[in-house]
Formats: structure tokens, C-alpha cells, sequence
């Protein structure tokens, strides 16, 4: 297992169109271990492969509501209870059959660290995917997973929750970030006090 590298806008690996994967092989199984360390070690919910400087069309993803460590399957919609089975979803090859309705939400990405803004999305999808062992899988989603489905799959088309926003918001923020780059994380270390 290995933490990956998660790039940042503007690099032009996050701008390609991603290939699908034909055969999912240990190889791939491997990288998918990697992806889920690296997701949840930066505390995300969803991490698409373009992200870790993979082009090939593979999203990984955890939106499961949790509190204190422990899942809060309460919480959760019907619909989003019945696309999980034990642990995160992990994704080849997502495509969207069916939209319906509107939602918003405030997103953010680890590709664009400390940016959050609202963005207008579909409210339920129907989507058809393979999973880790290379079945043909269809998942209906709403909620939050929905919101999180089409950000990563975003992703695999090279486009950014920041391209969905008005045109004014978009270029300040991609401006912002080309002049002055991310703020620096912010160290958790006690500080002297007298
Ligand atoms: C996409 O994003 C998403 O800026 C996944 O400093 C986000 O996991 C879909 C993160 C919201 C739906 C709603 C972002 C962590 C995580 C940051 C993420 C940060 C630390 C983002
Ligand atoms: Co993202």
C-alpha cells in the first residue's frame, strides 16, 4: 500500500480525457488499494484516478456519513444504503444513463484544496459502471453519493467543479490560484504561550 501524490489544478493531467479500462487485472486491483489509502488519509470522500496522475477511467469513492468512527447508516438515503456493501465504491468505466431534477451543493476537491462553492447538478442518476472484480453493475443514486458520482466522473472528462460555476466566480478563483498558488496547510503544533 502507498499514499499517492494528489495533483493540483492547473496541471494539464487533470484537462485529459481519461481511457476506459478493458480488463481489470491485480495490477489495477493494487492501484485501487492505493487510491483508497490516499483518499481517506486526506480525509476525502471521492478520488477519480486522473487525480494521482492516472489517466484511465477508475473513481473511488466513500461519501458514507460518519461520526465519532463509526458509519451513520441513519443518515444515509434509501438509495445511497443500497449502493454500498461493505466498503467504499470503486468504479471502472462510470457512465450516466439517466438524470433527474436538480440539486445543489457546496463541493470542494483535494485537486483544489481549501476552494468550496456551490455547484447545480442532477438530483437522482442511474448509472452503469464495472466493479473490482469486472461486473456490470448499474447503482441508482441521490444525495450527497449523487453529487459525488458526477464530480468524479467529472474528472474522468478533464473538468473541475470550478468549470461549473458562473463564468465570473470561475476566472476569479482560477486567477486567484495561477497567481498566488494554495494557502499553506496549516500545521497542528502547540504553540508557545506566555
Ligand atoms: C468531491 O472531494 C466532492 O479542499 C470529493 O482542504 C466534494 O473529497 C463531492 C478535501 C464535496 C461532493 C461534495 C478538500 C479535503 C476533500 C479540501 C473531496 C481539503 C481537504 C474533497
Ligand atoms: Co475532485
Amino acid at each position: 500500500m502507498a499514499r499517492l501524490e494528489i495533483l493540483t489544478f492547473p496541471n494539464p493531467i487533470l484537462r485529459k480525457v481519461s481511457t476506459a479500462v478493458e480488463t481489470v487485472t491485480d495490477e489495477m486491483r493494487a492501484f485501487v488499494q492505493d487510491m483508497i489509502e490516499t483518499m481517506y488519509e486526506s480525509r476525502g470522500i471521492g478520488l477519480a484516478a486522473p487525480q494521482v496522475g492516472r489517466n484511465i477511467r477508475l473513481i473511488v469513492l466513500d461519501t458514507r456519513p460518519k461520526e465519532n468512527g463509526r458509519y451513520q447508516i441513519e443518515d444515509m438515503t434509501e438509495l445511497e444504503r443500497k449502493a454500498y456493501h461493505n466498503g467504499p465504491l470503486v468504479l471502472f468505466n462510470p457512465e450516466v444513463k439517466k438524470k433527474q431534477g436538480k440539486q445543489t451543493y457546496e463541493e470542494g476537491c483535494l485537486s483544489v484544496p481549501t476552494f468550496y462553492e456551490t455547484v447545480e447538478r442532477a438530483d437522482v442518476i442511474e448509472l452503469h459502471a464495472l466493479n473490482e472484480q469486472g461486473e456490470k453493475i448499474v447503482i441508482e443514486a441521490d444525495g450527497l453519493l449523487s453529487v459525488c458520482l458526477q464530480h468524479e466522473i467529472d474528472h474522468l472528462d478533464g473538468k473541475l467543479f470550478i468549470d461549473r460555476l458562473s463564468m465570473i466566480k470561475s476566472t476569479r478563483i482560477k486567477d486567484k490560484i495561477r497567481k498566488h498558488g494554495y494557502p499553506k496547510p496549516v500545521e497542528e503544533k502547540p504553540t508557545e504561550k506566555s
